[in-house]
């Protein structure tokens, strides 16, 4: 996923008793009257009927918390306390070889501890919470398709080590047909040395990762799944937090903050400022971004320490009732491979009565890769265009309504003619489960969406932007913004030519903007809150016009780059058609 952090983060990660119980006793009323509202859910009904508020809620005390490690032992080898590990320089073709088939560098990964240490990355007040001694039993389900095996097995080490045993009821691999050797045999045996706590399940043919969690999520046994990629250190008391609030409501999906490991060095060090707090959120394209707490959820606690609501997640970490996951349908089976799942769940759980948190005292350590390493294989082989374009149609079909659906064809107008397959199970389950509107969620939960990500104006124009003179379209160049503008030979595909102007003036492709002065056409991120820019079409000239000083974007003939110079209807090298076709 590519995260934007900033002010809104760009990427590709809480004294007194007495306060804590009016805090409970609020919560404990709020939530009550929530529960009655919702319907449709067989689910008996959890904590919050059985315990009195001292024994579900967590509470912020001067001693160490119950669930706190009482003595971690650091040992000496690479990568130790998370630190980076530089290889030596004669093992430089190892690592070119790990990191171009599996996008992280392996060989360093082969030569770390499984039990390395890892920095506490929390904020301190996070060592002083206690939890509700009985928490649900959890399986922990990490799915995974040609992992190198090293990660595979530091994730399952991390796991083990740092969960309460008695909380911790198994750890389920589900394989989605690897082909790689280290993956069978070795892991078989690997396996074995846990003694029933770990086990391993394959699948028959490659499914993709969406329908392999589903997959584990029937097959486990405990009350609570969590779910990890193969690629992730779980950090210190990392579970209790993360459980606690699923034991006070079963319906409250909990999600970890996630911190970076170096897919070269393996180093491990936090993705956020100490103490800010992030929660996710999305643009119109679908693009997963996140964006610091507003205030108007900040408010509503006094720890930083306390988890947090959010409206969607970045989608590989995170605790949820097992039974809770498996009645609201787990994924929409209809999703193909990777991508848009996150919003899928995220949707569907606040939009069906239950809510999503974030919980700042429960760190994992994930492998950002340079690139994904595998392929979609026969997956993708019978849908024409973007797969994970079509997830996305796929999932905004079901839970937008008109209006927002609007947004998400106005920033890929493409999508529109792709093929999602039948949505009439997830529109039945929507009904069954008496699901709020779109625009509920957007105000009471989503509503710092419109902040960074205004409502659309319509596109005026979209498509190829071709040049009279040469034939040659625009195209971002597969360049990370900012960045020139390019032009190269007009494909139709889409994406990288696929520019769209807007009502009030803005020049898009992507989530990224055209940006001009007299010599340079850059293309930048949307500035965030607009939605309107510079530019304006003349159709009888086919000119594009910036408005600043009424000059023309013009593919200059010496140097062929664009650039900014006074309008002259003679002029091929300025006239320009935008259109498209629909794909056939
Ligand atoms: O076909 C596949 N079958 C699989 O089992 C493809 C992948 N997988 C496995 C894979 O081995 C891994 O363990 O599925 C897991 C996730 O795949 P990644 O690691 O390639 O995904 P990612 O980290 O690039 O992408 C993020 O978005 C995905 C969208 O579908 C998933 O939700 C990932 O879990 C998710 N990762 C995170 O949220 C970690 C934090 C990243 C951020 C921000
Ligand atoms: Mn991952």
């Amino acid at each position: 996923t590519n995260v934007r952090r900033g002010r809104i983060i760009r990427m590709g990660a809480a004294c007194g008793i007495l306060l804590v119980l009016l805090y409970a006793l609020h919560k404990w009323s709020t939530e009550n009257v929530a529960s009655e509202s919702n319907s449709g859910l067989v689910l008996e009904p959890h904590a919050s009927q059985y315990k009195s508020h001292h024994d579900v809620y967590p509470t912020l005390k001067t001693e160490l918390g119950n669930f706190e490690p009482r003595n971690l032992v650091t040992v000496k080898g690479p990568g130790e306390e998370g630190k980076p590990y530089h290889m030596a320089q004669d093992r430089a073709n190892d690592i070119a070889e790990s990191e171009s088939e599996y996008g992280m560098n392996i060989a360093a990964s082969n030569d770390i501890a499984m039990n390395r240490s890892i920095p506490d990355t929390r904020l301190e007040e996070c060592k002083y919470w206690h939890y509700p001694v009985d928490l649900p039993s959890t399986s922990v389900i990490i799915v995974f398709h040609n992992e190198g095996s090293s990660v595979l097995t530091r994730t399952v080490h991390s796991v083990i080590d740092r969960s309460p045993p008695n909380v911790l009821h198994e750890v389920v691999l589900v394989d989605d047909f690897s082909d790689k050797d280290d993956l069978k045999g070795y892991l078989d045996n690997y396996v074995k040395r846990w003694n029933g706590k770990v086990r391993i399940i394959r699948n028959t043919q490659r499914e993709g990762l969406i329908r392999t969690r589903s997959r584990g999520a029937q097959e486990a046994t405990g009350e609570v799944i969590v779910f990890l990629d193969a690629h992730c250190e779980v950090n210190i008391n990392w579970l209790p937090p993360l459980l606690a609030p699923i034991y006070r409501d079963y319906r409250t999906m909990t999600v970890p903050v996630i911190d970076g490991v170096d897919h070269k060095t393996f180093e491990y060090r936090p993705v956020y400022q100490h103490g800010m707090n992030y929660r996710g959120i999305f643009e119109w394209g679908m693009l997963y971004k996140e964006n610091e707490v507003p205030d108007r959820e900040s408010n509503l606690h006094k720890h930083k320490s306390e988890p947090y609501k959010s409206p969607t997640h970045a989608g590989g970490l995170f605790a949820i009732n097992r039974k809770y996951f498996l009645e609201i349908g787990a994924y929409d089976p209809g999703l193909l491979v990777w991508g848009g799942e996150n919003f899928e769940l995220s949707f569907k759980i606040w939009q069906c009565g239950g809510s999503i948190e974030w919980v700042p005292c429960s760190r994992v350590g994930h492998v950002y890769r340079a690139f994904m390493p595998y392929s979609f294989g026969n997956l993708a082989k019978n849908r024409k265009g973007s797969l994970i374009t079509i997830n996305y149609k796929r999932v905004i079909e079901t839970w937008f309504d008109d209006e927002h659906k609007e947004y998400f064809y106005t920033r890929e107008p493409m999508a529109r003619y792709l093929d999602m397959g039948d949505i009439t199970e997830q529109l039945a389950l929507k009904e069954r489960l008496k699901c709020k509107s779109f625009n509920w969620y957007m105000e009471n939960v989503a509503y710092d969406v419109y902040d960074k990500f205004p409502k659309l104006p319509k596109n005026i124009y979209w498509g190829m932007v071709k040049n009279k003179a040469t034939g040659v379209c625009l195209d971002t160049m597969g360049k990370g913004a900012p960045a020139y503008i390019g032009t190269a030979s007009c494909h139709g595909s889409g994406n990288s030519q696929l520019f769209r102007l807007n009502e009030a003036g803005q020049l898009g492709v992507g989530e990224r903007c055209l940006e001009a002065d007299v010599d340079n056409v850059k293309q930048a991120f949307c500035r965030l809150g607009t939605v309107d820019g510079p530019w304006s079409y003349d159709a009888t000239h086919r000119h594009i016009i910036h408005r600043l000083h009424g000059y023309c974007l013009t593919l200059q003939p010496q140097s062929r780059q664009l650039g900014l110079v006074p309008c002259d209807p003679n002029n091929t090298y300025q006239q320009w058609t935008i259109s498209h076709e629909k794909p056939n």
